[in-house]
C-alpha cells in the first residue's frame, strides 16, 4: 500500500520557531502593566505557570481570576483586558522588531530545505498575525511571510489551543488531509491541539515546556539542530506505516 506522503509542515510559533515567551511576550506584558499604572509584574517563574493558559487576553483574565478576583466584577474589566493586550501586542512587535530574538537552532535551515523540496509551509499559532509577521521579518527574512501559504493566528478561531480549531482552520485552507502534514509543536497544549486534528506531531521542547507530557508525539527532541527534511519524511512515513498496519 502506498504510504501517505509528506506534503506540508505546519509550524507552531511561540516556543517552536523562537523562544519568544520569557524575553519578549513576558517583557511586553510587564511593560503594558506598568504603562497602565498597575503594579503587576510577571516573574519568569510565575509566567511559566501562567503559560498553562494560551492566548494573551485569556492569560491576563486567568491572572486576574487568581490574584485580583474583585476586578472581574467591574464593568470595565473586559475593556481593561482588551486595552492591556493591545498595548502589550504593540510592545511585543517593537521588541521583536529590534532583532536579537533568533529563531531556534535548525528552524531556518529546515524551512529552507522544505521550500527547496516543494513541501508546503503553514503556521498554526495562538498569537496574533502581526506578532507572527514581526518575528518572521526580523528573524527569518524580509519576505518570509510569503513563504507560508497559510497563517492561522490568534482570534481567527474562537477556541485557542489546546482546542484543535486552529489546526482544522489551517488544514481546511491547505486543502490537505491531516495525514499528509506534519505539525511541529513545543508544548503540551500545542500537542493536544494538533493531535485532536489528527496531525502527526513532532515536539521540540522549549524553555518553558521541557518535561511536559508529550505522549502521542511522533518524537520529542531538544531542538531541531540535528534534524533534516529526510528525517522528517522518515518519521512521517513510519507513522503512516503504523497507521496502515505496515512495519
Ligand atoms: C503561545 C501563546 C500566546 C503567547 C502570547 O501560543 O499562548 O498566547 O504566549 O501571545 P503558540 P498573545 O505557542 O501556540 O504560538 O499575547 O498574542 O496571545
Ligand atoms: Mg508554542
Amino acid at each position: 500500500m502506498l504510504l501517505s506522503m509528506l506534503k506540508a509542515l505546519i509550524f507552531d510559533v511561540d516556543g517552536t520557531l523562537a523562544e519568544t515567551e520569557r524575553d519578549a511576550h513576558r517583557v511586553a506584558f510587564n511593560e503594558a502593566f506598568r504603562a497602565a499604572g498597575l503594579d503587576w509584574h510577571w516573574t519568569h517563574e510565575l509566567y511559566g505557570e501562567l503559560l498553562a493558559v494560551t492566548g494573551g487576553k485569556e492569560r491576563i483574565r486567568h491572572f486576574c481570576q487568581r490574584f485580583h478576583p474583585a476586578l472581574l466584577d467591574q464593568a470595565e474589566f473586559a475593556g481593561l483586558v482588551q486595552r492591556l493586550h493591545q498595548d502589550k501586542s504593540k510592545r511585543y512587535v517593537e521588541i521583536v522588531g529590534r532583532g536579537g530574538l533568533p529563531l531556534r537552532p535548525g528552524v531556518a535551515r529546515l524551512i529552507e530545505e522544505a521550500r527547496a523540496a516543494g513541501i508546503r509551509l503553514a503556521i498554526a499559532t495562538t498569537t496574533s498575525h502581526d506578532n507572527v509577521t514581526a518575528l518572521l521579518h526580523a528573524s527569518l527574512a524580509a519576505d518570509a511571510e510569503g513563504w507560508f501559504e497559510v497563517i492561522g493566528a490568534g482570534d481567527v478561531v474562537e477556541k485557542k489551543k489546546p482546542a484543535s480549531d486552529i489546526y482544522f482552520w489551517v488544514l481546511h485552507r491547505l486543502g490537505l488531509p491531516a495525514s499528509e502534514c506534519l505539525a511541529i509543536e513545543d508544548s503540551f497544549n500545542g500537542l493536544r491541539s494538533a493531535l485532536g486534528a489528527g496531525l502527526p506531531t513532532l515536539i521540540t521542547e522549549a524553555q518553558y515546556t521541557r518535561g511536559e507530557n508529550f505522549s502521542g508525539a511522533l518524537d520529542v527532541l531538544p531542538d531541531l539542530a540535528d534534524t533534516n527534511l529526510r528525517q522528517l519524511r522518515q518519521l512521517h512515513e513510519r507513522r503512516g506505516a503504523l497507521a496502515t498496519g505496515q512495519q
